[in-house]
């Protein structure tokens, strides 16, 4: 890869979470250049994410990157009831930030987070961040798709400036007696109805996907010895985190996105598919599930090398020294600022 992919992150980065594992890998590439990311609710409330986002970029010293605060928790309030009464039920096993207070943590008026904040360029949504590019961009969705049906809304003609949306979510098959639904789509399926019916470029690594590519305790114990530098370090943490919580055996997700935008040959096979999404109140509500058709825009990822993906991983790992840390990742994880959801991401 010898030019510049111009690329924006939408996430609800939470610690410790896939997202930052993502973000940490994409931040590493040299030739790819990072120019937005836009917080989006999901795991936890968009307000939430985009402390999270800029105390990571600050710590980074990225405070050049420009933000966008994303959708606002007053817009998923009608969800909630909904939300809940599914994970009552055993429908899904994670609510993200509906199982959470009734708004975020952090208020503007936060004098600490508006001072964090105060240092970076912080739009309203990530419509204002793709348009403020001169090329076509790529765009990495790592949660919820409410952000891009957003700017579709307001400018159904967004695709012309986006090279290609890659996102985590979907499902290949939806059982109709235990669906296992993927979170992103099922938290905004609206938003995701929008974004797979309308013109934009997609590459969709589905939920049965991040199952087949898992971490296990080989993985574990080599990002470890990887990860030495500050940064390898804080991935390393996170990386340990999430199998603390899941099982060394955890699926792979965002770090799947992330592996495969920088660095294409990861991905072996794809087939073109659309998307049924159900909006049918039940069981299956808020699943999207891929139909094999001719002509999509949509290329459903259904497999991958994993001796080149664990390579891949474990090299980038490794190289994270490029990155510096302005403190020591162990006190930036325990920070107070920080310590967000540790326990209760989902996965
Ligand atoms: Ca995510």
């Amino acid at each position: 890869m010898t030019q510049a992919r111009h690329f924006i992150i939408d996430t609800d980065l939470n610690f410790p979470s896939d997202d930052l594992q993502a973000l940490l890998l994409l931040m590493s590439a040299k030739d790819a250049g990072l120019v937005g990311v836009s917080a989006c609710a999901g795991n936890t409330f968009a307000e939430e994410c985009l402390v999270n986002i800029a105390a990571l970029l600050d710590q980074t010293s990225m405070n050049h990157v420009p933000l966008a605060r994303g959708a606002s928790f007053y817009r998923f309030h009608f969800r909630r009831k909904n939300a809940l009464r599914s994970l009552d039920q055993g429908w899904v096993r994670f609510a993200g930030s509906h199982q959470k207070a009734l708004s975020p943590r952090f208020s503007s008026g936060d004098q600490e987070y508006a001072k964090l904040l105060d240092s970076f360029d912080v739009s309203g949504s990530l419509l204002e961040l793709i348009l403020r590019q001169d090329d076509k961009v790529d765009i990495l969705c790592l949660g919820p798709l409410t952000n891009l049906a957003d700017a579709l809304r307001v400018r159904p003609d967004i695709s012309e400036k986006i090279k290609k949306v890659w996102f985590m979510g979907a499902n290949e098959v939806v059982s109709r007696t235990d669906p296992r639904i993927d979170f992103n789509v099922w938290y905004d399926p609206w938003a995701a109805k929008a974004v797979f019916e309308s013109d934009i470029e997609l590459m969709v690594f589905p939920y049965e996907l991040c199952r087949r590519y898992r971490s296990d305790e080989w993985l574990v114990a080599r990002v470890n010895e990887e990860g030495r530098t500050l940064a390898g370090r804080l991935f390393a943490e996170d990386f340990s985190g999430m199998a603390a919580q899941h099982g060394s055996d955890m699926p792979l997700c965002d770090q799947l996105v992330a592996l495969a935008f920088l660095c294409p040959e990861v991905i072996t096979t794809t087939s073109a598919v659309s998307f049924d999404v159900c909006l049918n109140e039940g069981l299956c509500f808020g699943s999207a599930e891929a139909r094999a058709t001719n002509l999509s825009r949509i290329a459903l990822v259904t497999g991958l090398d994993e001796a080149i993906l664990r390579g891949r991983l474990l090299d980038t790992v490794s190289r994270l020294t490029q990155i510096p840390l302005r403190s020591s990742p162990e006190q930036f994880v325990w920070s107070r600022l920080y310590r967000i959801g540790r326990g209760d991401a989902g996965i």
